[in-house]
């Protein structure tokens, strides 16, 4: 009787059959129409529904014909037609839209409903979203979607966390319509709460450093080289050949050769140099600095472009603080000069990577995530704007190793960053000698200078800080004695004015 009561329950109230819909998605912008029709392509049958419902109609009539979609014009109908555990995307505008639909879905859900927000929200939003859903019995998952436009439609790189009971009822579908890279889905299950969207945003901050180091070598190739933009695109495209392999190099290339039709000069050049943002990657460097972990190039990134937007300043500056000129012969040998530069750029993005790295790992232990460090660089491999070759060999470093401490401690990596050394130094003597600002690529190799430093002049800030404020530092253990004791918090009288009582010790 009750099984009978319980299937009949499952029933489409409206068609009295069972409903067909494998997945619901609500938000009818570009990217939710095309994660729609990726996914019915699949074989999966989506169920659409927007808050403007005209928009739902638009879409069954043009796109969604003759595919296997259903329009829902209200949360009554998205849900009824939808098979049991529901699953429904989100794909609406980060923020209070998000908030807003979950209110208005909860009356209609079930318990081990779910609920997945693929927007481009805050983690600690996920977080929150998370907790407050298991509460109510309702799984939540936070998934990073990236590619854009064109991944949305034909392939995504996908990164999903939140309530693990929730995988094994999405990852087929998740599976099937992300993108593949040798046969794999940039697709795993990434790890709890609000690790996905957290992911995602650690995406989106070495996206901000890849980009800045692609437009600090097209400065490089411009100012010191004298290259044509047809010579820095064919630069580019031998690049695109070999280590550095990837979308963002494809593009740039592409964007080098492209000529403005109206009178065949390179369009690149009439664009305002002042960058915009949205804000992932100052959340990126915000979150470092909140862990404490030096993620000094995405830093950089976001600083470069603070810099850039203030144009007329720089203009006003321009005229008044001089630098060297650059010379006719600054560049005596050009393919060494682009071999160098080649080199300079993957050493930098090597330590960006393990720098990513570095934070997700700081933030699984800060926030007591386990998290799928392989999965994350499979994820990274295909489908979104940082794909590249470069992402294979840290997928496998991972594999080899998924606690790696950093990525500089792979074999692979380090070879590389140690044959690269030459090039990036010449690289940077060049810039610095020139006056060319390369804000990424030397924080790239003094944070790799420190880092190889077993002894670092921190004594020497140690010093000052109990100088002047009595903040204490420690000895060194071969230099321990009775007078300076190992393992304590020492204070001294530096002066003979001051008293023997130290602060309280912190750390940042
Ligand atoms: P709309 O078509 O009704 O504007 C991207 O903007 C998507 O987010 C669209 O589907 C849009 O719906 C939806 N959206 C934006 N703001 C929203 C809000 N405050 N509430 C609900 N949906 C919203």
């Amino acid at each position: 009787m009750n099984r009978i009561k319980q299937i009949a329950s499952h029933l489409n109230p409206i068609t009295n059959t069972q409903p067909s819909g494998d997945i619901g998605l609500i938000g009818l912008a570009v990217m939710g129409q095309n994660l729609i029709l990726n996914a019915a392509d699949h074989g999966f049958t989506v169920v659409a529904y927007n808050r403007t419902v005209s928009k739902v109609d638009h879409f069954i009539e043009n796109e969604a014909k003759g595919k296997s979609i259903i329009g829902a014009k209200s949360i009554q109908e998205l849900v009824d037609n939808l098979k049991r555990p529901r699953r429904i995307i989100l794909l609406v505008k980060a923020g209070a839209a998000v908030d807003a639909f979950i209110e208005q879905l909860l009356p209609y859900l079930e318990k081990d409903d779910i609920i997945i927000d693929g927007g481009n929200s805050h983690y600690p939003d996920s977080n929150r979203r998370y907790e407050e859903l298991k509460s109510k019995g309702i799984h939540f998952v936070g998934s990073g979607v990236s590619g854009g436009e064109e991944g949305a439609r034909y392939g995504p790189s996908l990164m999903p966390g939140g309530a693990e009971e929730a995988w094994p009822h999405i990852k087929d579908i998740f599976q099937s319509i992300a993108a593949k890279s040798d046969g794999e889905p940039c697709c795993d299950w990434v790890g709890p709460a609000g690790a996905g969207h957290y992911v995602k945003m650690v995406h989106n901050g070495i996206e901000y450093g890849d980009m800045q180091l692609i437009s600090e070598a097209y400065d490089i190739l411009k100012r010191i080289g004298g290259f044509t933009n047809k010579e820095i695109g064919d630069v580019f495209a031998q690049w695109n050949k070999g280590v550095l392999d990837s979308f963002l190099i494809e593009i740039t290339r592409d964007i080098l050769y492209y000529n403005d039709p109206a009178d065949g000069t390179p369009l690149l050049e009439k664009i305002l140099d002042s960058a915009g943002q949205k804000g992932t990657g100052k959340w990126t460097a915000i979150n470092a600095l909140d862990l404490g972990t030096p993620v000094t190039l995405i830093g950089e990134a976001v600083f470069a472009r603070c810099l850039s937007s203030i144009k007329d300043e720089r203009v006003a500056a321009s005229k008044i603080l001089p630098g060297p000129e650059i010379t006719k012969d600054a560049v005596t040998d050009r393919k060494q000069f682009v071999d160098d530069l080649e080199q300079a750029l993957y050493a930098s993005k090597i330590i960006s990577y393990a720098q990513g790295f570095m934070l997700i790992r700081e933030a699984a232990k800060e926030y007591g995530w386990k998290l799928n460090n392989p999965a994350i660089a499979l994820m990274w491999r295909g489908g979104c704007i940082i794909r590249s070759v470069f992402l294979a060999e840290i997928t496998a470093a991972y594999r080899e190793n998924p606690d790696l401490e950093n990525l500089l401690f792979n074999k692979f990596f380090s070879d590389a960053i140690t044959k690269a050394q030459s090039g990036w130094r010449s690289t940077i003597a060049l810039t610095t000698k020139y006056g060319i600002p390369t804000p990424a690529f030397s924080t790239a190799l003094s944070f790799y200078d420190g880092y190889r430093s077993a002894k670092l002049p921190a004594n020497l800030l140690q010093a000052q800080r109990d100088y002047f404020g009595a903040h204490t530092f420690k000895v060194l253990p071969e230099f321990a004695s009775e007078t300076l004791p190992k393992d304590q918090y020492i204070h001294i009288n530096w002066t003979g004015r001051g008293g023997d009582v130290s602060a309280t010790t912190y750390d940042a």
